[in-house]
This record gives C-alpha cells, sequence and structure tokens, in this order.
C-alpha cells in the first residue's frame, strides 16, 4: 500500500470513526469503539478496501496517531478530534503550566470575547509544543499561536484530559487564561 492511499484511507478513518459512522452504516459504542471486522466489511462495502493488515500499517504509521486499538486488536476507535457524542473515559490530568492553540486571525475577536470554544467538536484542543499549535492553525491560513495558563486553570479546578495521541483536551478556555501576545 503506497503513502497516497494510506493517507486516502487514514481520511477516510478519520471520517466514520469521529464524525459520520452512519454514512457506512457503522455503529460506534458509548467510547466511541467499533469493531475491527466490521469496519473492514462496510468500508469495502462503501468502495474503500483494505486488509487487517494494511489498517494495523496505516494505524501504527499514522503522523499523529489519531488511531487506538483496544488490548486485544479487535476493536479500533479515534483517539480525540470527534464531533459526533463519545465518551472517550479519559482520567483526568494535570497539564504542564502552558498549553498552546493554534488558530487564525478571523476567529481572534471572537475568541478575545467569548474565550476558546469546542465549536463542532467534544473539546477544545491544545498542544504541549507551540509547533504543533502552529501546523493546526495552519490548515485554516497564517497561524496564531495562543498561549494557554492551563497550570492556573488546572489550579483554578478547571479539568484538563491528556489524549492516547497526546492531545490535551479540555472544555471551554476563558478569556483570562489566554495569552494574546
Ligand atoms: C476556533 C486536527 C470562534 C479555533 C488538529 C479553531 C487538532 C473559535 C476552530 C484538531 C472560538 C475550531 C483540532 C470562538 C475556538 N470563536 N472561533 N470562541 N474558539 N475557535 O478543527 O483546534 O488532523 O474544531 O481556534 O491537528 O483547529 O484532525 O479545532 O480554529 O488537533 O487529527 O475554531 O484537529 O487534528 O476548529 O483542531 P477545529 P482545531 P486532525
Amino acid at each position: 500500500m503506497n503513502e497516497k492511499e494510506k493517507t486516502r484511507i487514514s481520511r477516510f478513518l478519520s471520517l466514520v470513526l469521529r464524525h459520520k459512522p452512519g454514512e457506512i452504516g457503522l455503529q460506534l459504542d458509548a467510547q466511541g469503539w467499533t469493531d475491527v471486522a466490521v469496519l473492514i466489511e462496510k468500508a469495502a462495502t462503501a468502495g474503500r478496501t483494505f486488509t487487517a493488515q494494511d489498517l494495523e500499517e496505516i494505524v501504527a504509521t499514522n503522523d499523529k496517531q489519531r488511531f487506538a486499538y483496544n488490548e486485544d486488536r479487535t476493536r479500533i476507535r479515534a483517539s480525540q478530534g470527534h464531533s459526533i457524542e463519545v465518551e472517550l473515559q479519559l482520567e483526568a490530568a494535570i497539564p504542564p503550566e502552558q498549553l498552546y492553540h493554534g488558530t487564525v486571525e478571523k476567529f481572534l475577536q471572537a475568541i478575545q470575547s467569548e474565550g476558546l470554544r469546542k465549536m463542532n467538536r467534544r473539546h477544545v484542543h491544545m498542544s504541549r509544543d507551540r509547533v504543533t499549535a502552529e501546523k493546526v492553525g495552519e490548515r485554516r491560513g497564517e497561524a496564531i499561536i495562543l498561549a494557554i495558563n492551563s497550570g492556573q486553570m488546572s489550579r483554578d479546578g478547571f479539568l484538563f484530559h491528556c489524549s492516547e495521541n497526546g492531545v490535551w483536551l479540555t472544555d471551554h478556555v476563558p478569556v483570562k487564561y489566554i495569552m494574546f501576545k
């Protein structure tokens, strides 16, 4: 399987495991898991053909480790990034003092008045390093990096989670914890 094909299937997996499982008649459980064999079968019916071995390779080599298997590798889920209702059951975790969020100019005014909101996803996404936040922002244009005073947020009682692939998640970041400059 070549790189182009792997990327194509990875995008498809993001679509069905995070946003639209119904598109191929797939069902996710409350924690976002689905059966590997069923996923392969439903994907094939929708014209996306890959083997269990292909899937293992895509999961292992995915640039952001977006997908994870359960222990016996019979089930799979997206580690974060969902828009549909899922309960990932991540433990609350103490974040580093500072986290970063990449965005673009056109959202700044709204962010300055209402803070960071989860918009269509289940959480606000943040990263431990600036470079990742730059890449996230650049998906939409020239990146603007916001530093988040996550240490203080956590001490003030806001809950944080860290996904299996190292993305920091929270429900809402009020304006006072965002450093705009
Ligand atoms: C912005 C990708 C207006 C926010 C990435 C962002 C990430 C507001 C956009 C993951 C706002 C939401 C998530 C407010 C926030 N008013 N706009 N109050 N608060 N925004 O895609 O963080 O490749 O839902 O700044 O790498 O960009 O898919 O979130 O620009 O990890 O695995 O609203 O998605 O990962 O956009 O990206 P998104 P995000 P994958």
